[in-house]
């Protein structure tokens, strides 16, 4: 007898401790029952295919096990087995888990929507080497949320203006400039040009505020070029790089997580393109498994919503950001950055949604404050700060004219 679909299916099997178990959603086929599409998807993700195959020896130990289904919810859960993976590679254990079954006709949706991470699995990656740490090790942010900007438009300023819009944000009291995400090296505002007159901006800024201020680099880039880019912004002293993850790839997240460590850099992680993968409820990858494919790989901040507030659509922030701040086998956590038209209107609802211990970045609700970018971070700061000790920002707006401006513009929705 041959390897079949049946094989992959036991609902008295109890997963092992340094077995992979992943959750899914899935919708069956016309004509599939759940067990048979269950089987399917564990199947697909190991070693099975559609055809009986006749094989000898040891193969089987390397067979995943779908091991629970619940019809009303549509759950199914899958355990794999440790040797089917390569420690270590984001890219083979993601071949196996969110591959092949994502357009199988077995299923008509399929969505991986958590992972238990086991520690064998967990301690072949790097995990972050900062965390939420950076809001003391590298920023004076201490017990509040560290403030972030995006000068805008996203694209289309000369160098010259950029670092100008940064100088005017950090002064005005945010401690982090970035770049945004479809920034790179573009001739109106060359890569090393933005790096070195933003950083004599950001050291003009630190001496007159007394305050740490840094900078996130986006340093995304084809190849080599990404790690010669990581390599340059520690020369010229930044402490941060940003990279779009998704859209770049987890083998060269892992490649630049490598490279960062060597100069002690942290790394801020822009997720573009993460909607292609979870906006559809009932398929794809959830932002929760990306959230965790991200700590794992090793980032140290990364995008995860803000809670319902703000111009995009978020899956459960408050569930991943606990995820992302919760004990994984003793990995550090990563600090969630929240952003996503955020305006300071909307700050002390958003910290009673998700607490202080995250990032805040505002692009147009700072930069497009009536009295410009600085008045604007004025007033961005002012609200964080009350919204951390536990004022609403009406009442931090009484002696804050800057923030006045801001809730008569935006009000607080
Ligand atoms: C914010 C932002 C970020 C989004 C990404 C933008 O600008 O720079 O890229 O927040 O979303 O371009 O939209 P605004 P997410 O403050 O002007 O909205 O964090 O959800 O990945
Ligand atoms: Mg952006």
């Amino acid at each position: 007898m041959g390897i079949t679909y049946e094989d992959f299916l036991d609902l008295e099997y109890d997963p092992l401790d340094d077995d992979l178990v992943c959750e899914f959603y899935i919708e069956p086929a016309d004509r599939m029952d759940w067990e048979a599409a269950a089987s399917r998807v564990a199947s697909e993700s190991s070693n099975g295919t559609w055809a009986e195959l006749q094989v000898e020896g040891s193969v089987r130990d390397l067979s995943a096990t779908a091991f629970s289904i619940d019809e009303e919810a549509g759950h199914i859960e899958v355990a794999y087995p440790d040797a089917l993976f390569e420690p270590g590679s984001m890219p083979q254990v993601l071949s196996c888990i969110a591959g092949n079954i994502m357009g199988m006709k077995a299923v008509d949706r399929i969505r991986l929507l958590d992972c238990e991470w086991p520690v064998t699995l967990v301690e072949s990656f790097p995990g972050p080497q900062y965390g939420s740490a950076v809001k003391s090790e590298i920023l004076d942010a201490g017990d509040r949320p560290a403030t972030a900007t995006v000068p805008k438009p996203k694209v289309g300023l000369t160098t010259d203006q950029h670092a100008t819009v940064g100088y005017e944000a950090w002064t005005g009291g945010v401690d982090l400039l970035k770049d945004d995400e479809n920034l790179t090296d573009q001739s109106f505002n060359p890569f090393e040009d933005r790096l070195t007159e933003s950083l004599a901006q950001r050291d003009r800024a630190e001496d007159e505020t007394g305050e740490t201020k840094s900078y996130l680099l986006n340093v995304t880039a084809p190849g080599s070029e990404m790690l010669e880019r990581v390599d340059m912004a520690a020369e010229h002293g930044c402490e941060f790089v940003m990279v779009d993850v998704v859209t770049t790839g987890w083998a060269a997240v892992q490649q630049v997580r490598e490279r960062c460590e060597r100069h002690g850099l942290a790394i801020h992680a822009h997720r573009a393109m993460h909607a292609a993968f979870d906006r559809v409820p009932d398929h794809g990858v959830s932002m929760r498994v990306i959230a965790q494919i991200a700590r794992l790989c090793g980032v140290d901040h990364i995008h995860t919503g803000t809670a319902g507030l703000g111009k995009l659509e978020n899956e459960d922030t408050e569930g991943i950001n606990d995820w992302l701040q919760g004990e994984c086998h003793g990995l550090t956590d990563v600090l969630p950055v929240a952003s996503g038209g955020l305006h300071p209107g909307l700050l002390d609802q958003l910290l009673d949604e998700l607490g202080a211990n995250i990032a805040v970045q505002a692009g147009g609700g700072i930069h497009g404050h009536p009295d410009g970018t600085h008045a604007g971070a004025i007033a961005f700061r002012h609200a964080v700060d009350a919204a951390a000790q536990g004022h609403s920002v009406e009442d931090a707006a009484t002696d804050c004219p800057e923030l006045e401006r801001a809730l008569e513009k935006w009000g607080t929705e």
